[in-house]
């Protein structure tokens, strides 16, 4: 069901050439860009007429309006399960402690006497954030986009979810009833591009956001890229991954639960374990077939993720080699199922999240560990965090000098406009001292 990679024996190579040993599905954002062009143009040019229509032609319902009623959000949560709603409040409570902790204070530095620096952490001012449909219906996700908006200080964040036509045009009633909890009132029924695409230009019912985040398929990465440069986005989320490093102290039945776990979200779900025990790869392998036929999503998602190009078990020859391999794949999630997990998880350079020993399996950080679930993928963790306060903040600085401390500098500055042909750089200095440079001291 999973195939497997043999790196043992031999010097690993190098950065890339590692990477490229490593198994990863095909993603090809740029080839969907085409295709999402004219949908967002149609969007551009016709506003909520073109957003009902693509409801149509891809949701199979007629909306009158794209913005859900009040009472729609209101009666969602009257409705939704008491068992549900109490776990969505705990994974809300979870999430607002760690992210609060994220938000990040004004810092003045004083340069010299009289010349000061200041960074102001503000807030993007709205936000538009999406929720799948279909096979994704994922109210934890709206948590986890909105909670750290809201701790950031955004003050409007709307939320679109794709038209469900079993619930009458409005999107899902748990995505209706996440925002209710949440407190996002502002909410529409648009899918994939086209609700990227109603964020970034506005239409008549939903003015314009600065930024957009959220999951989503390929058309919505494609929408994103898009729009990059117009509106701010997180990422361009890819399928769902998970990567284990373990040795022969991990059980073998936590991690295929674990392995089996993120594949159930996408046949391009990848699941990759890095081990150096053979005894821990044969007897994964043995655990996966009974724990996969006992499950549900199986031959649409689970088979297809495991077998497919994208997984693998990939047997080094110690630890250390696995930590190399780790950080050339950089996992959206990590498990590092190893004796003193803490110890070698602190050696990891390139994951989205990590996850430390045998009580921390990636659903807890999907549900409720109070960690962040949008995370990088694609091996985009080598050079990106998952989602955090941070991500709606913009750190603004404030230069604010003297007359004396503009003098003192004002030589540096002037030298070094002159060394970049840039004359009226330095004449901008010298204006404010009778058009010289002034002495320094
Ligand atoms: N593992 C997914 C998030 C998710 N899991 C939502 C369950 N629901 C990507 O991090
Ligand atoms: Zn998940």
């Amino acid at each position: 069901m999973i195939s497997r990679i043999d790196l043992r024996g031999g010097a690993l190579p190098e950065g890339p050439a590692l990477r490229d040993l490593l198994p990863r599905a095909d993603f090809d954002v740029a080839a969907a860009l085409e295709k999402v062009r004219p949908i967002c143009e149609a969007v551009h040019h016709r506003g909520d007429a073109a957003l009902i229509e693509f409801a149509e032609q891809f949701d199979g319902v007629r909306l009158d309006s794209v913005r859900v009623p009040q009472e729609a959000l209101k009666e969602a949560l009257d409705r939704l399960d008491p068992d549900v709603r109490a776990a969505l409040e705990e994974s809300i409570r979870r999430a607002r402690l760690v992210h609060r902790e994220q938000r990040r204070t004004t810092h003045t530095t004083q340069v010299v006497p009289g010349g000061s620096v200041t960074e102001k952490w503000v807030p993007v001012q709205r936000v538009g954030l999406y929720a799948p449909g279909g096979r994704s219906v994922y109210p934890s996700s709206v948590i986890m986009n909105a909670v750290p908006a809201q701790e950031a200080g955004v003050e409007s964040v709307a939320l679109a979810s794709p038209a469900q036509a079993e619930f009458g045009g409005l999107p899902h009633p748990t995505i209706l009833a996440a925002c209710a909890l949440l407190g996002v009132d502002e909410v529409y029924a648009a899918g994939g591009a086209t609700a990227v695409a109603m964020f970034a230009y506005g239409t008549e019912s939903c003015p314009p956001v600065n930024m957009v985040t959220g999951p989503g398929n390929i058309w919505v990465a494609a929408a994103k890229r898009y729009f990059t440069g117009r509106i701010g986005i997180d990422a361009e989320a890819g399928p769902t991954e998970i990567a284990i490093l373990a040795d022969a102290t991990a059980d073998p039945v936590h991690v295929a639960a674990d392995l089996i776990s993120q594949a159930e979200h996408d046949p391009l779900a990848a699941a990759v374990l890095v081990t150096d025990s053979a005894e821990l790869a044969d007897a994964v392998e043995k655990e996966l077939e009974p724990q996969v036929a006992a499950t549900k999503h199986v031959e649409d998602r689970i088979r297809p993720a495991l077998s497919g190009k994208q997984s693998a078990i990939v047997l080094v020859d110690g630890i250390e080699e696995g930590l190399r391999v780790v950080d050339a794949y950089g996992a959206e999630h990590l498990e590092i199922q190893t004796a003193d997990a803490a110890a070698v998880a602190d050696r990891v350079h390139n994951a989205g999240a990590i996850f430390i020993g045998p009580w921390a399996p990636v659903s807890l950080g999907d549900y409720a560990a109070g960690s962040n679930h949008v995370l990088p993928t694609g091996g985009c963790a080598c050079h990106s965090s998952g989602l955090s306060v941070q991500s709606f903040l913009r750190g603004i600085h404030i230069v604010d000098y003297s007359r004396d401390a503009l003098a003192e500098v004002a030589h540096h500055v002037v030298t070094l406009a002159e060394a970049e042909d840039l004359p009226a750089h330095g004449a901008a200095i010298k204006a404010r001292f009778g058009w010289k440079v002034p002495e320094s001291k």
